[in-house]
């Protein structure tokens, strides 16, 4: 079967599955208090809708499950997400609250019910030990566990204790995933390790899948943009399975492309036309940022197509080049982040721009960034979703 035809095989069978799910579980009656919820907040069904639209794009599914999206803000029985914090900066929490349009997510993540998150909770101490311990007995096999954080697992995790006793960040996040339905790494460190798997990394710092040997849908980007957390929850919500995913096991939708492909100073570099040096002409045109060291050409992500902070602004946006910070190990193979990165073998348009050189355009990206390419189709053809992903597996 062609790929396209595999995908509208998917559509159909996801559909016919989600219908079946709504049809028992939505209640006109919790409709009708998240309508009034939403009109109390200052907002109109429209508003909603128009959220509704926007975020069932980004999941890049078709308009047909639009009504979909809009009847599961209104299900009887939520499934619960327990939050984790382990080894990192709590940027992607910071990331996560400034949501598109954060009224309407904040309040169908208020319905979602945030069971237990460790930042966001007034209680402390002994009182969140008592409240994660009821909630993982009471949502046992139930519940949606988010780690943000890598987990040190050198000496048997000690260089990460959480909580009053003391508990090593590796033990929590084992005790707590166990008992979960699924399990979503938030960020580069919960994913890959991040900054704290960086060389020479004395805490032997790993990301969850890797720590545990456990089915992770991982969310990278330091921090990821909140399009893509609230997108990924959003599915798993809707389907009661996990998104498909590439071979680094990141949601297709929100990391099928690159962020070369769809940056606004994109014409720019196709044209020939860089920054050579910070603050020159080149730089208040807004020109290509590959020569001051942009990653994007070898980054999986949509920063470029949704930006952070509520759509106002994003890294390439605001003047420096991608980092790459969504890709595995992003702190040693992307630095230095100012210069090319001479290894991957990208070739940029000569100073006579795209027209003399229309020929060669689909050449430029080839090399070193093949190799990410393969992994990335390979990953989108095997890789189907999954309705269960606490399953051990091999690492
Ligand atoms: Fe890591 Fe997230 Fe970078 Fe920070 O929680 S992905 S250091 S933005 O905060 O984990
Ligand atoms: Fe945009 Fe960077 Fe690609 Fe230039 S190299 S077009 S700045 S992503
Ligand atoms: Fe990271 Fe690059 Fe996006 S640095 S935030 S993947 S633009």
């Amino acid at each position: 079967m062609s790929d396209s035809g595999k995908f509208q095989g998917y559509y159909y069978s996801l559909l016919k599955e989600t219908d079946r799910r709504l049809g028992k579980l939505y209640s006109r009656e919790k409709e009708e208090v998240f309508t009034q919820k939403l009109e109390k907040h200052g907002f109109t069904r429209r508003d909603f809708l128009k959220w509704v639209s926007f975020i069932t794009a980004a999941m890049m599914l078709p308009p047909v499950f639009e009504s979909r999206v809009a009847k599961a803000a209104a299900i009887k029985e939520r499934t619960p997400v327990i939050w984790l914090h382990l080894a990192e900066c709590t940027g992607c929490t910071e990331s996560f609250l400034r949501t598109r349009d954060p009224d309407i997510a904040t309040l169908i993540f208020d319905e979602i019910s945030l069971t237990y998150h460790d930042t966001l909770m007034m209680a402390a101490g002994k009182r969140v030990e008592e409240h994660l311990e009821k909630a993982i007995e009471r949502y046992s096999g139930r519940y949606i566990c988010v780690i943000e954080g890598a987990i040190p697992t050198k000496d048997e995790g000690i260089y990460l204790r959480v909580g009053p006793d003391g508990e090593t960040g590796y033990h929590r996040a084992k005790r707590v995933t166990e008992h979960a339905k699924y399990v979503l790494a938030f960020g580069t460190c919960a994913s890959f390790g991040g900054v704290q798997a960086a060389h020479p990394n004395p805490t032997g710092a790993k990301g969850v899948r890797k720590a545990l040997g456990i089915e992770v849908v991982n969310v990278p980007g330091c921090p990821p943009n909140s399009v893509n957390m609230v997108g990924t929850m959003l599915h798993i919500l809707l389907f009661d399975r996990t998104p498909p995913t590439d071979l680094l096991y990141r949601p297709l939708w929100a990391y099928g492309s690159r962020i070369h492909d769809y940056c606004e100073r994109r014409a720019h570099f196709d044209a020939g036309e860089f920054v050579e040096e910070w603050g020159d002409e080149g730089a208040k045109k807004g020109w290509c940022l590959y020569k001051m060291g942009c990653k994007g050409p070898l980054t999986y992500n949509d920063c470029s197509r949704y930006r952070f902070n509520q759509g106002i602004n994003w890294p390439v946006g605001a003047g420096h080049g991608c980092i790459g910070c969504s890709e595995p190990g992003f702190w040693d193979t992307m630095a230095p982040f100012e210069e090319p990165n001479d290894k991957a073998g990208i070739r940029i348009p000569g100073g006579k721009g795209v027209e003399a050189t229309a020929d060669e355009i689909g050449t430029f990206v080839a090399g070193a960034t093949a190799a990410a390419i393969a992994i990335h189709a390979t990953g989108s053809i095997i890789r189907g979703s999954t309705g269960k992903s606490s399953k051990k597996e091999k690492e």
